[in-house]
C-alpha cells in the first residue's frame, strides 16, 4: 500500500511524483476544478469550518479521518484501492484471463466513454444541491450536506485521474468538459437525465441521497468488476464513501416520517391539510417523491434490451454487481425473459440474449435494494399505529429510458391510457401545490442542537459526538 502524503499538491497513492507529465496535467486542472467548486458547489459556506472526513488511505484506519476543515482546503486526492495479486477477469469472453493495467486500443472509445458518465454525475450532484445550505434543517444536516458534496467531489477526481492517466490528449479534453457541463444547462446539460433534474428541497435531497446515490453504488459495482483494473480499483474505494451519502438519504426520510407521526398522533388525524397546517410532511406527500425520485433513478440503468451492455460485458468492461456470486460469468447461450410493451396496451415476455439484459439484471438487484429502506420506514409507521404502507411503484411506471418510455401505466405497472394518466397524475407524482408546500417548510435552521419543525432529529451524531455537537462553525 503506497502512503498518501496529505502536504502533496494532490494527495495520491498512485505515485504521481513518479510520472512528472502527468503530474503536471493534473496540477494544470486543479485551479479549475477549484474554479468550478467556488462557482458551482455550495453556494456561500465556503469560510465556514465543517467538521468532515478526509480519506487519508484507503484502509479501515485512514478512509474517513476526521477533523474541521474548510471546504475549499478540503484535500481532494486520488485514491485506488489496493492492488489484488493475480487479479484475473471475471466475466464475458475474456473470463479468467489477466486483468489489465492499460487500456487495450480496441476497448478505448467504450472504457473512456463508461469514464466520461460515471464521472459526469459527481459533479453534477453537487450543482444540484449547492442551494441547499440556505434552508439546512440542523447544522448537523448541514454537515452531512457538505460530506457528500465534498466526496462526490472527489469522486470526479477519481475519474479524471484515469483520463489523464490513461486516455491522453482526449482524456483530457473530457476532463475539461467534465467543469464545462452543468446539471440543468439547456446548451450543455449532464448527460444522464436525473442529473439535470432540479433538487430544490430537502425532502428531494434525501430521496436523491437514498435512491440516486444507491444507482451510484450498483454502477460502481459493475464498474467494480471491471478487467481494466485501475478503474476497478478505483470505483472499489468510491464505493466506501458511498455508504454514508445513502444513509443520510435513509436516515433523514425516516426522521421526516417519524416527525409526521408525532403530529399524527398529537393531532389524532391523518388529514394532509391538517397536517400541513401544523407543518409536517404528510406521508401520500412522500409517497408521491418516492414514486418521483425511483422512477427517475431507475431511468439510469438504461434500455432493457441493450447492444451497449451486451458489448460491455463481453468484452469485460462493465459485469455485474457482485459478479463473483453469479455461477455462469460467461453467460454466451443463455436467454432472459424481458418484460416488454405489447404494442396493444399489454405486457409480452421476450426471451433476448443475457448479455443484451445485463442493464435490466441490474436493475433488478437496484429495486430489490431499494425496497429494503422502504420497509424500514414502514416498520417507523406500523409502530406508531398508522395504517399506512409506502411502496416502490413498478418499474414499468413514468418510465422515459427503454421499452416503457412514455407507455403509460398505473404505479403497479398496469398499461393505462394517456388520458387516465393525465388526470391521475396528482395522485401518483409530486404535483405543484406539494412542491410549493415542501418549498414553504424550508426555512434554514442553524442553531446548534436546534432542529427544523417537519423533521426528526437524527437519533445520534456524527462520528460518536453529540447531535448537537457545532457541526458547522459559521463565524
Ligand atoms: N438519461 O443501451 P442504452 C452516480 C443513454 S450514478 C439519459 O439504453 P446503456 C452518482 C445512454 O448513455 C452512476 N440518457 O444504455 C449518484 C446511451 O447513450 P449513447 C453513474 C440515458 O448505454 C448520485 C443511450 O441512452 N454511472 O455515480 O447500456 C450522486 C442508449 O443506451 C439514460 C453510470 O451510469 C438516462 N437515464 O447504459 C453522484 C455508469 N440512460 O451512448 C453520483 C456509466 C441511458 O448512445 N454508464 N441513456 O450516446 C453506463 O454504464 C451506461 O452508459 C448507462 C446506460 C448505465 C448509463
Ligand atoms: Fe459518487
Ligand atoms: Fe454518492
Amino acid at each position: 500500500m503506497t502512503a498518501v502524503n496529505l502536504q502533496d499538491q494532490i494527495p495520491n497513492n498512485v505515485d504521481l511524483g513518479g510520472n512528472r507529465a502527468l503530474q503536471r496535467a493534473l496540477e494544470h486542472w486543479q485551479p479549475r476544478f477549484l474554479e468550478w467548486w467556488q462557482e458551482l458547489g455550495p453556494a456561500g459556506f465556503q469560510a465556514a469550518d465543517v467538521y468532515l472526513r478526509t480519506a487519508t488511505s484507503v484502509d479501515a484506519k485512514g478512509w474517513a479521518t476526521y477533523g474541521t476543515v474548510k471546504m475549499p482546503d478540503y484535500r481532494w486526492g486520488i485514491l485506488l484501492a489496493d492492488r489484488t495479486p493475480d487479479r484475473k477477469i471475471g466475466f464475458g469472453d475474456h473470463f479468467g484471463e489477466d486483468v489489465w493495467q492499460e487500456v487495450p486500443g480496441e476497448h478505448r472509445a467504450a472504457l473512456r466513454n463508461l469514464i466520461v458518465t460515471q464521472g459526469d454525475t459527481e459533479p453534477a450532484s453537487v450543482e444540484q444541491q449547492r442551494l441547499l445550505g440556505r434552508t439546512c434543517p440542523s447544522l448537523y444536516d448541514l454537515r452531512n450536506l457538505f460530506q457528500v458534496n465534498v466526496e462526490e467531489a472527489r469522486h470526479l477526481w477519481a475519474m479524471v485521474y484515469l483520463l489523464h492517466a490513461y486516455f491522453g490528449r482526449d482524456g483530457r479534453e473530457e476532463a475539461e468538459e467534465l467543469l464545462h457541463r452543468h446539471s440543468g444547462d439547456p446548451n450543455n446539460p449532464r448527460i444522464l437525465a436525473t442529473f439535470n433534474e432540479p433538487v430544490r428541497d430537502w425532502l428531494s435531497f434525501y430521496m436523491f441521497t437514498y435512491f440516486t446515490d444507491r444507482d451510484g453504488k450498483y454502477q460502481l459495482k459493475c464498474l467494480a468488476e471491471s478487467a481494466f483494473d485501475p478503474l476497478a480499483r478505483s470505483t472499489r474505494f468510491m464505493l466506501t464513501e458511498e455508504a454514508h451519502h445513502m444513509f443520510v438519504g435513509d436516515s433523514g426520510i425516516s426522521r421526516v416520517i417519524r416527525r409526521a407521526m408525532e403530529m399524527m398522533k398529537e393531532l389524532g388525524t391523518d388529514d394532509p391539510q391538517l397536517l400541513r397546517q401544523h407543518g409536517v410532511v404528510d406521508l401520500p406527500l412522500v409517497q408521491r417523491y418516492v414514486n418521483y425520485w425511483f422512477t427517475s433513478s431507475v431511468d439510469l440503468f438504461g434500455s432493457e434490451a441493450s447492444s451497449n451492455a451486451a458489448s460491455y460485458f463481453a468484452n469485460g468492461l462493465k459485469g455485474r454487481p457482485d459478479e463473483p456470486t453469479f455461477e455462469d460469468h460467461v453467460c454466451k447461450d443463455t436467454t432472459y425473459a424481458l418484460e416488454l410493451p405489447d404494442g396493444k396496451g399489454g405486457i409480452t415476455t421476450t426471451e433476448v440474449p443475457m448479455r443484451n439484459a445485463i442493464n435490466e439484471i441490474v436493475r433488478q438487484s437496484y429495486v430489490k435494494d431499494c425496497a429494503v429502506g422502504v420497509s424500514r420506514w414502514n416498520r417507523v409507521i406500523k409502530k406508531a399505529g398508522v395504517d399506512f404502507e409506502i411502496t416502490l411503484p413498478n418499474r414499468r411506471f413514468r418510465r422515459n429510458i427503454g421499452a416503457w418510455a412514455g407507455v403509460p401505466t398505473d404505479p403497479r405497472g398496469t398499461p393505462i391510457s394517456a388520458d387516465e394518466f393525465a388526470a391521475r397524475k396528482d395522485e401518483w407524482l409530486p404535483s405543484e401545490s406539494d412542491r410549493a408546500y415542501v418549498l414553504s417548510l424550508m426555512q434554514q435552521v442553524t442553531e446548534p442542537g436546534k432542529i427544523a419543525g417537519w423533521i426528526a432529529p437524527p437519533e445520534r451524531g456524527i462520528n460518536s459526538l453529540p447531535v448537537d455537537y457545532e457541526y458547522v462553525k459559521l463565524h
